[in-house]
C-alpha cells in the first residue's frame, strides 16, 4: 500500500528537511533554505543538460549559437547557477568550487553561518557524449560567524554536517545525508520537485562489482594491483566480480551506493596523491557512503579524518561496502 500512499502523499525534498530539521528545537530553517537553494541550482543543471544537445549549450565557450547569443560552456554555466544561488541564499560565508582557483567571501549583506565545498558539474569528459554527469556538494558550519576565515574551507570531513549529490542521467537523483542516514530523491519533471523514491539508503555489506580506471594499472600500488588481481581471479570459490566504470564518480558512486562493492581511485607512480580532490569529491562521498554503512578509506586512513592543507588538494580514494573496503584495509596493512 505504501507505493498508493506515496503516490498521494508526496514527501518533497523540503518536506523531507523540514521534517528533519524539526526535530532540532533551535533550528530556525536556515538549513532548510539554504539546501532549496542548492536544489534550485541543480534543477537548472539538470534542465540545461538534457538540453544540451538542442541548444548547442555543448562545445566551446565563447561560441555563438544561431541568434548570435555567446553560448557558455555547461560546466562555466553550472557554476555561475551555484555560486549565484548559494551567495542569494543568504546563508553562505564562504564557497569553493571545483572551478574557481580561489575561495569566494560571500559580501557582508548576503552572509550567513554556512560554508560550501562543491562541484558544479563533474565528469567533464563525459559532459560531451550524453553520459550521466553529477553535481557533488558538502557544507560545513563557519567557526566564528563574525570572522570568516580560509580555515573555515579546510575543516576534516568529520566536521561535515551535509553532503550530497545530484545525478544527471536517465533520471535526474538527488542523493542526500544531514548526518541522519542517506536518502534519495527523484525529480518528477511535470511537478518540477524531488520526490523521496529511496529512503533510508544502506549500502550492501558486500559487492560482486569493482569500478576503476584500469588504463592506470601499470603504474598502481601493490595493494591495488592485488586487489584488482583478486577481482578477477578470486582464490575463495566465489565468482570473478564484475567491473563496471562510467569516469563520472557521481554515477559511479551512485551505482556502487545502491548495488554495492568498491571505487577506486587509487594513488599510482604518476599521480602520487590520485587525481580525485578532497574537499568537494572525496569528503562529500565519503561522507555519505559512511552514512549508508559503508566505508571510505585513503590508503593510510580513514577519509574523513584527513586535514586539509589546500582548497584543491586530491587524495587517493577508497569507496565502497563495508567488506570489500576491509579487504583493502587488510591488503594495505600486510604490504606495510
Ligand atoms: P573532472 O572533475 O575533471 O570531471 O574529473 C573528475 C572525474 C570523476 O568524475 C571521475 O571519477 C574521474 O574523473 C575519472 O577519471 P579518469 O578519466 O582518469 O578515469
Ligand atoms: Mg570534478
Amino acid at each position: 500500500h505504501e507505493a498508493d500512499t506515496n503516490r498521494t502523499d508526496l514527501m518533497t525534498i523540503t518536506r523531507f528537511v523540514l521534517n528533519e530539521q524539526s526535530k532540532y528545537p533551535e533550528s530556525r530553517g536556515d538549513f532548510t533554505i539554504l539546501l532549496s537553494h542548492i536544489v534550485l541550482g541543480c534543477k537548472f543543471v539538470c534542465s540545461a543538460v538534457s538540453k544540451a544537445g538542442l541548444a548547442k549549450l555543448i562545445g566551446l565557450a565563447g561560441d555563438t549559437n544561431v541568434q548570435g547569443e555567446e553560448q557558455k560552456k555547461l560546466d562555466v554555466l553550472s557554476n555561475e547557477v551555484f555560486v549565484k544561488a548559494l551567495i542569494s541564499s543568504g546563508r553562505t560565508c564562504l564557497l569553493v568550487s571545483e572551478e574557481i582557483e580561489d575561495a569566494i567571501f560571500v559580501p557582508s549583506s548576503h552572509r550567513g553561518k554556512y560554508v560550501v565545498v562543491f562541484d558544479p558539474l563533474d565528469g567533464s569528459s563525459n559532459i560531451d557524449c550524453g553520459v550521466s554527469i553529477g553535481t557533488i556538494f558538502g557544507i560545513y558550519m563557519v567557526k566564528d560567524e563574525s570572522e570568516v576565515t580560509l580555515e573555515d574551507a579546510l575543516q576534516p570531513g568529520n566536521r561535515m554536517l551535509a553532503a550530497g549529490y545530484c545525478m544527471y542521467g536517465s533520471s535526474c537523483t538527488f542523493v542526500l545525508s544531514t548526518g541522519n542516514g542517506v536518502n534519495g530523491f527523484t525529480l518528477d519533471p511535470s511537478l518540477g520537485e524531488f520526490i523521496l523514491t529511496h529512503p533510508n539508503i544502506k549500502i550492501p555489506t558486500k559487492g560482486k562489482i569493482y569500478s576503476v580506471n584500469e588504463g592506470n594499472a601499470k603504474n598502481w600500488d601493490e595493494p591495488t594491483t592485488k586487489y584488482v588481481e583478486k577481482c578477477k581471479f578470486p582464490q575463495d570459490g566465489l565468482p570473478p566480480k564484475s567491473l563496471r566504470y562510467i569516469g563520472s564518480m557521481v554515477a559511479d558512486i551512485h551505482r556502487t551506493l545502491l548495488y554495492g562493492g568498491i571505487f577506486m581511485y587509487p594513488a599510482d607512480k604518476k599521480s602520487p596523491h590520485g587525481k580525485l580532490r578532497l574537499l568537494y569529491e572525496v569528503f562529500p562521498m565519503s561522507f555519505f557512503m559512511e552514512q549508508a554503512g559503508g566505508q571510505a578509506f585513503t590508503g593510510k586512513q580513514r577519509a574523513l579524518d584527513l586535514n586539509p592543507k589546500k582548497l584543491h588538494e586530491r587524495s587517493p580514494i577508497f569507496l565502497g561496502s563495508y567488506d570489500d573496503i576491509e579487504q583493502m584495509i587488510e591488503l594495505y596493512a600486510a604490504s606495510k
